[in-house]
């Protein structure tokens, strides 16, 4: 690794040299997910409810040629408020560093930094995963196959019903991550606290979390763990209207021809524009809600 390329801001390096606790956060979401100035506001309050649970935080992003693990006030409002920022997954990552281009990093490119400065856990909203209709498409994120190989454990509000719920839980088995909802049998779906799908493993407190981490690392088994915390039921949205604006975006984005890394925010879009913004309160809620059970599971790991 050259050491040029890994910018960590300073109270971060300091946090990881005394091995204390730290979340790392993504920036797509902040460049990629929400509408200005919600994003800016949002990614500075989730910072802050990290520090309130006693950890550090550590959004991660691309800029200037160099992978920034900490983002300052300036760098969180840029990639608020730039229109031209990439959405760098693990492919994007050296033609954006090479030719120095604004990058906001996906879930799999933000674990891969993550891992590189030595961060153990990531707190985001959702995942990607196995895309409705991947049987043909073969539309599967690359958050899940780095999963499959980075150790850095990754809290979401589960699996969002843009895509298909139950290949995304069969395709974590193949890949051999394990899949722990805390504190109920379901299987969250980001805007619900259930999916209909039975959650394959269940864990109801950060210390047991922070325990089977440390046992799967220790035993040399490589790759993730998506811990998926199921919203607060009073910020849930109505399954049945959240499955209609799903369908209304998959079918606009077929009609505009729609493809590849553009599939995920024109879907998030979407959804957020025509749902009046009540999927955006949801989203924010839950990621301040991941933020804190991170900061919890990383406190316990004593990291
Ligand atoms: N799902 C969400 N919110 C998000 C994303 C996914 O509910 O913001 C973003 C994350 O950054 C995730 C990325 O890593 O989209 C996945 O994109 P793709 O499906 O193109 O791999
Ligand atoms: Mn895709």
């Amino acid at each position: 690794m050259n050491k040029d390329r890994l910018i960590i801001l300073p109270e971060v390096a300091d946090a990881i040299a005394q091995n204390k606790p730290i979340v790392a956060l993504e920036s797509t979401i902040i460049s990629h997910g929400m509408p200005w100035p919600r994003n800016v506001e949002t990614a500075l309050s989730v910072e802050e409810a990290v520090r309130s649970e006693g950890a550090i935080p550590a959004t991660i992003a691309i800029r200037n040629g160099q992978c920034l693990v900490g983002l300052s006030k300036d760098d969180i409002e840029f990639f608020g408020k730039e229109k031209d920022v990439w959405k760098v997954s693990i492919r994007d990552m050296a033609y954006v560093l090479s030719k120095k281009l604004p990058g906001a990093t996906t879930v799999a490119a933000t674990m891969r930094i993550a891992s590189m400065a030595g961060v153990r856990i990531f707190a985001t909203g959702g995942i990607g995963g196995v895309h409705r209709g991947a049987e043909t498409s073969m539309d599967i994120s690359a958050d899940l196959t780095e999963m499959a190989h980075t150790n850095v454990a990754v809290v979401s509000a589960g699996v969002k019903s843009i895509l298909d719920i139950g290949l995304t839980l069969e395709y974590l088995e193949t890949l051999g991550i394990p899949v722990v909802t805390v504190g109920q049998d379901a299987f969250p779906s980001f805007y619900s606290r259930s999916s209909g799908y039975t959650s394959p493993l269940r864990i109801d407190k950060p210390q047991e979390i922070a325990d089977m981490l440390s046992v799967k690392w220790q035993m040399g088994l490589q790759g993730s763990v998506l811990i998926a915390n199921p919203l607060p039921v009073s910020q849930e949205v109505e399954p049945g209207l959240i499955e209609s604006y799903i369908l209304q975006a998959l079918a606009e984005a077929d009609k505009q021809g729609i493809s590849g890394k553009a599939v995920t925010p024109f879907l998030l879009k979407y959804i957020a524009t025509h749902s009046k913004g009540e999927s955006l309160e949801a989203n924010i809620a839950l990621i301040h809600h991941n933020a804190s059970l991170a900061a919890r599971i990383a406190v316990a790991m004593g990291w």
